[in-house]
């Protein structure tokens, strides 16, 4: 059975043929993104069995979606299609060097995500079979249920849960949730940045102290280093210095990184270099997607090497 379930809302992508403002694009190329979805993916290429729970709608965008998380390697049987609601979307635009994601979700079927999700004998299995359940704070925005979802899960299961801040996601809701939900949470893994802006400190040892609840908590300080906290005390890794092509899904791919290394058995300082190790691979692509092919030698090599080297 998948190691690791990844649930939230995966979205149809549609990503820009070439950089510019939306109103000059030509074409469009199709994809698959979502933040827990990309995490499976990650994993998946990883080598670690995982699973993506989530709804699509029942039209091409969602059967596209299953398509290629399937490909990915990732076991979709727990994916419920609704045939009420439409599957969301994103549109990627890149302005001034940097991605933007328009998103068009309001009353997608991922974010019909509710408790009833437990009644569901497929997913309760993936579940229960399941050492790590991955979330994100993406999905307690998305509506009264599937905050309810999140909520009743950290109660059951051993939950990562990547923070995830998208402000656009939380408007007319109360983020100051967010605090509760990573307090429940085994395994918090936030930006810095993010952290700044939900909990007023990106500082690691400030942070530990309003988040006192998961056994471990990970800081990443953008491309410089990230720090895990843990009961024992502090534990940092520099990040690699990598030639950025596009950043989308590089903290999905750390997540993924991360999880491999503590499925692996592996200390903090291994799952941190897991982590930074699988970002690179997504963050020298333009997808959202890494390929852990693109870096410059077999992963388990790459561990090995001091961070000087890197
Ligand atoms: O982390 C990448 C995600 O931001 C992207 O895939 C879309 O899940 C998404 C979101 O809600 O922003």
């Amino acid at each position: 059975p998948p190691a690791v379930v990844c649930l939230g809302e995966a979205m149809a992508a549609l990503l820009p043929g070439t950089p510019g403002p939306l109103e000059d694009v030509a074409v469009f190329r199709p994809g698959t993104g979502g933040a827990e979805a990309n995490v499976a993916c990650g994993l998946a290429a990883l080598g670690v069995p995982a699973a993506w729970i989530g709804r699509v709608g029942d039209d091409g965008f969602g059967r596209r979606i299953v398509r290629d998380l399937a490909a990915a390697g990732v076991d979709v049987t727990g994916v419920v299609v609704d045939a009420e609601r439409p599957t969301g979307l994103f549109v990627k635009e890149t302005r001034d060097g940097r991605s933007v994601l328009h998103y068009y979700r309001r009353g997608s079927a991922g974010s019909a995500l509710s408790p009833g999700l437990l009644a569901d004998p497929r997913a309760a299995a993936l579940l229960d079979g399941a050492a790590l359940v991955h979330l994100s704070g993406i999905t307690p925005a998305l509506s009264d249920g599937a905050h309810d979802l999140v909520r009743a899960l950290l109660e059951r299961h051993r939950v990562v849960f990547d923070l995830n801040w998208r402000p656009g996601l939380w408007r007319g809701r109360d983020p100051a949730v967010l605090r509760d939900l990573m307090n429940a949470a085994d395994t918090v893994l936030l930006g810095a940045d993010e952290a700044a802006a939900v909990l007023g400190t990106g500082d690691p040892a400030a942070l530990r102290a309003l988040l006192p609840g998961p056994r471990t908590l990970v800081v990443k300080d953008d491309a410089h280093r990230a720090t895990a906290l843990t009961r024992d005390g502090a534990h940092a890794e520099p990040a690699l210095r990598v030639e950025v092509v596009e950043a989308t899904g590089a903290g999905d791919a750390f997540a993924a990184g991360y999880l491999t290394g503590v499925l692996r058995g592996l200390d903090q300082r291994g799952r941190l270099r897991l982590g930074h190790l699988s970002a690179a691979a997504t963050l020298v692509v333009p997808g959202d997607h890494g390929d852990p092919g693109v870096l410059p030698g077999p992963v388990d090599d790459l561990l090995a090497a001091t961070p000087a080297e890197w």
